[in-house]
């Protein structure tokens, strides 16, 4: 008798555990839609106390931007955070400081950049609920690749208020639309993301555009052929410094800006997006364990917390929000082993083989720029892809910069007398950041990067040699080098 109380007891807490789970789930919304503005509201209440409050205190505004990253120096005494003058002077930084996954040093940052990124806007969504009292809070996202939602949310543009900062691009803040060249360039590549079959590839491409593009954007545009695309300068409030970019535009400021939060929460949106969709993937248990990555982040009561690996699993691909925008019944079903699941839910499992490497070593001087792939490579493509049934081809670029460009180039798969394919975004939001590089500037040995751009379905005739082509958005003069390519395959185990 006694056993099954306990039992029914055990069966009762277990159920309502389930049955809560579901119930609390939050809804991101359109930060343009009547809900979305609702949720900023609350959010404007959260931040005017978490603006009052002192910057050491794991709540602040400014510690919850730190969280992301700092300056290494700041210029003069700083005003917004007395005592702390950048993180080169501060051998001991506050529990949590520059902990985001913009660092090239560490081979583990750019697989966690999506993960990372998502506990992060997960942690201040819990925290900006409790502090504004608004207990269905969630946050919202800026759908800035839909022509609706050219323009900034209307309450960030609204001066001396909690979600404002004057070191933004001023058409934005001045209540103008995205310019058409990076708003086609945005939209082009949605497309192009929705195609991609593997983890990794998908996470560097999102990375690049919209992730990177919109933080340059954002913080200071591109020498666009527009007006409301030109770059400017202008005064960075966490550096303290006049003539630099917003705070989007460098990663050590690019948390303080509200903006940041709308903008990571439309990137994780497009993430689960494609996750609920047939070529989504989510990396296996087994490679997130092995990606060890600091997960360190503060609770809405104030408490410090550290997560490990498998905790960041566990969170991460069962989430307690949803999106407006995802069919509630897509997303549930991929919760509950329905057909839908073992697409979405496959763990990824490939292995990765080179085809071809070739040196290019040249430099893209001007708007545009073409190689052709020779004869012998188009060969070696040729009897590749007739043997093997690969499950996707990646087209992988070295590249190096000598200073960080504010320009944005697209690559291009080009037949001969046929219209170009794109397959992908060049962009460089962080890279004298990444590197170490102190001051932006980077040392005279350039700095080393890679891209890789699926090419499944563009290299769409082995028949026929192609050439690369490649097309630069912005007047910048930070010279890009192509030192090599490479051709991969992924073949499911
Ligand atoms: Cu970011």
């Amino acid at each position: 008798m006694r056993k099954c109380t306990i039992l029914l007891v055990v069966l009762l807490v277990c159920s309502f555990g389930y049955s809560q789970s579901i119930d609390t789930e939050y809804v991101r919304k359109n930060a343009n839609s009547p809900g979305g503005r609702a949720d900023l509201n609350a959010m404007k209440k959260a931040f005017d106390i978490m603006r009052d409050m002192d910057c050491k205190s794991g709540l602040s505004w400014y510690s919850q931007g730190a969280m992301h990253n700092t300056p290494s120096v700041i210029n003069g005494p700083n005003q917004l955070c007395q005592g702390f003058q950048g993180h080169d002077k501060m051998p001991n930084l506050p529990f949590g400081w520059d902990n985001c996954t913009h660092e090239g040093g560490n081979p583990n940052s750019s697989f966690n950049f999506l993960l990372w990124h998502r506990m992060y806007i997960w942690h201040l969504e819990k925290v900006v609920r409790e502090l504004s009292g608004v207990s269905d809070f969630a946050l919202p996202y800026w759908d800035y690749t839909e022509q609706d939602d050219r323009k900034m949310p209307e309450l960030l543009t609204q001066k001396e208020e909690s979600l404002y900062t004057k070191a933004r691009l001023s058409s934005l803040n001045n209540g103008q639309e995205i310019c058409s060249e990076q708003f086609d360039e945005m939209k082009r590549q949605m497309k192009e993301l929705s195609e991609i079959t593997e983890f990794q590839t998908f996470s560097k491409n999102l990375n690049n555009n919209p992730h990177g593009v919109m933080h340059n954007y954002i913080g200071g545009g591109f020498p666009g052929d527009e007006s409301s695309c030109n770059a400017e300068t202008m005064y960075n409030e966490i550096y303290q410094q006049k003539d630099m970019s917003g705070l989007m535009g460098q990663v050590q400021s690019a948390g303080f800006d509200p903006v940041f939060w709308l903008h990571h929460s439309k990137i994780d949106y497009i993430w689960q997006q494609w996750m609920n969709s047939e070529n989504g993937k989510k990396p296996s248990e087994d490679s997130v364990l092995k990606h060890v990555w600091p997960y360190n982040f503060i609770q809405p009561d104030g408490s410090k917390i550290t997560y490990t690996m498998q905790e960041v699993y566990d969170i991460v691909f069962n989430l307690d929000y949803t999106y407006q925008g995802i069919e509630k019944s897509t997303y549930l079903a991929s919760r509950e082993s329905s057909p839908t699941i073992l697409k979405s839910n496959v763990q990824e499992k490939t292995t990765k083989t080179l085809i071809w490497e070739h040196t290019v070593g040249k430099t893209i001087a001007d708007k545009t720029f073409v190689h052709e792939i020779s004869t012998d490579l188009n060969k070696k493509t040729k009897s590749t892809f007739r043997n093997i049934n690969a499950t996707s081809k990646v087209l992988d670029f070295d590249v190096v910069v000598y200073k960080e460009p504010k320009d944005f180039y697209t690559v291009y798969i080009r037949y001969e007398g046929e219209k170009d394919s794109y397959i992908g975004t060049m962009s460089f939001f962080g890279v004298a950041h990444e590197h170490g590089i102190k001051k932006h500037s980077i040392a005279e040995k350039g700095v080393k990067l890679n891209f890789s751009f699926d090419i499944s379905d563009e290299l769409k005739d082995i028949q026929k040699p192609f050439s690369i082509y490649i097309k630069k958005h912005g007047n910048g003069t930070a010279k890009v080098t192509i030192e090599n390519l490479k051709l991969f395959t992924y073949n499911k185990e």
